[in-house]
């Protein structure tokens, strides 16, 4: 256990995590983050560096003196009879009584995939299906169940996460490029899930994301397109996308009164922390709103090491969300 954990400061430092999904739970904080292994390999852009093989499930009980329990590992590829490597970012869900534990990885064949596995406790440990997920792609499953009990499941990342090569509906290994700078930027992905969780109801389908004139956001809009790691959650009705622009490295955010989109692009929820990855969560918990990030403080910029941070973020009046910047105060 780790006691007395601040904001924005990692909320371990026995493991690298990054990529945190936060959940409450049994009336607890859980995250689901990845597990950072540790190596000195090269990095490329594809992000053969990030070669995480299992997940562990931090939690906390109160955020006011937050101590942080790791509960072990929780699932390794070894035990995913349909993946062969990059445990990356995954999600998790309460629903029908069960947990649900969603990650991307690739397959057999290097293709990135989505699968799911099922626990009796949000702690885990998880019990993978047979297969991925039937007409799963890419990366970074985010899943948000909504107050219906509909779930929907946002995925999809840019260069090593594969969303360009998958821009005709069929896996194409030679595409490296997105549209060009001046057509819309390649949205993320969105499919309704089953009632048991564990397959697509519906075919995925790309989220729009326009300004705040209905014109989409163009992919060489840096600054404001989608890249990767998107969360969905709802304030005051209204749904809030938030993703990475990768390149830009900033959580920027969109909203919608629909789920499935299409989302107004509205700002900037973080700027860029020390590392070239972004990728994020928010939470309400005991009538607090967190974002759980991360960054490479800890191991002085080295990429492929990150830790899970947090702090709180606040709205404004009109549902805006206001801007972090993650060292303000340093
Ligand atoms: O952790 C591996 C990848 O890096 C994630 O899937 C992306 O969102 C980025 O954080």
């Amino acid at each position: 256990m780790v006691k007395n954990v601040k904001p924005n400061e990692p909320i371990v430092t026995h493991i690298y995590t990054a990529d945190p999904s936060a959940h409450v739970f049994e009336g607890k904080l859980y995250i689901y983050p990845s597990h950072d292994l540790e190596h000195d390999e090269p990095s490329n852009d594809n992000g053969d560096q990030y070669k995480m093989e299992d997940y562990h499930v931090l939690s906390i009980e109160d955020m006011d003196s937050p101590e942080v329990v790791d509960h072990g590992e929780v699932l390794h590829v070894k035990d995913v009879p349909w993946a062969s490597r990059q445990m990356w970012a995954p999600d998790s869900a309460y629903k029908n009584g069960k947990y649900y534990f969603y990650f991307p990885a690739r397959d057999k064949d290097g293709i990135f995939r989505i699968g799911v596995a099922t626990g009796t406790s949000p702690a885990g440990p998880f019990t993978p299906e047979e297969n991925y997920i039937p007409g799963s792609f890419s990366i970074d499953p985010a899943v948000y169940v909504d107050e219906d009990d509909r779930a929907y499941m946002y995925f999809g990342g840019l260069w090593g996460g594969q969303l360009e090569k998958w821009q005709t509906g069929t896996f194409k290994e030679e595409v490296t490029e997105g549209p060009a700078p001046t057509e819309p930027a390649l949205g993320p992905i969105v499919a309704e899930l089953t009632d048991d969780m564990l397959t697509f109801k519906s075919e995925p389908k790309e989220i729009k994301i326009i300004d705040e004139d209905g014109n989409p956001i163009l992919a060489g809009d840096e600054d404001r397109r989608y890249f990767e790691g998107p969360w969905v959650h709802k304030y005051n009705g209204l749904y809030y996308l938030s993703y990475s622009t990768g390149t830009t490295h900033k959580i920027v955010y969109a909203v919608s009164e629909n789920p499935q989109g299409p989302f107004v692009y509205k700002g900037t929820i973080l700027t860029p922390v020390i590392g070239w990855t972004t990728h994020h969560s928010i939470v309400e918990f005991k009538d607090k709103w967190y974002l759980f990030y991360h960054d490479c403080s800890l191991s002085n910029g080295i990429n492929h090491k990150r830790s899970v941070k947090f702090t709180e973020i606040k709205y404004n009046e009109d549902g805006t969300i206001q801007t972090i910047d993650p060292y303000g105060d340093k």
